[in-house]
């Protein structure tokens, strides 16, 4: 498997609960290198942009709510198969059917706060990378 990038977010209820050096610990110990980061407070129609694929989920309102509820931290990580090690240290998007571990098990309340969003391909991490850091 090829070196890959991957984009992460550390959402809103994780960076309140004060443990973004642990998130990020937990990449660094999977050998994942943090290539890119910046905190950032996203906007409404930047949320909305980078949600659009589920536009038409009955979600989709309370996420963009959610996601602009406070600071984020964006990071584009990279390693070896990047997209799916990142995938395994976040556990499933709802925390009470995640593994026991992952990030979400261990720091996410809900489906809807779920500490951390990972992109689910090479090919979109390239164009979610490119979203929030233009290249
Ligand atoms: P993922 O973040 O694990 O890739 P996706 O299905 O891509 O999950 O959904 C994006 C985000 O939308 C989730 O992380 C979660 O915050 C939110 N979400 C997904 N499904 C639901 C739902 O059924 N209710 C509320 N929020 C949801």
């Amino acid at each position: 498997m090829a070196v890959q990038r991957t984009l992460s977010i550390i959402k809103p209820d994780a960076v309140a609960k004060n443990v973004i050096g642990k998130i990020l610990t937990r990449f660094e110990n999977a050998g994942l290198k943090i290539v890119e980061a910046k905190m950032a407070q996203l906007t409404k129609a930047e949320a909305e942009g980078f949600y659009a694929v589920h536009a038409a989920r009955p979600f989709f309102a309370d996420l963009v709510k959610f996601m602009i509820s406070g600071p984020v931290m964006i990071q584009a990580l990279e390693g070896e198969n990047a997209v799916q090690v990142n995938r395994d240290l976040m556990g499933a998007t709802n925390p009470k059917e995640a593994a026991a571990g992952t990030i979400r098990a261990d720091f996410a309340e809900s489906i809807d706060a779920n500490a951390v969003h990972g992109s689910d391909s090479a090919e979109n991490a390239a164009i979610e990378i490119a979203y929030f850091f233009g290249k």
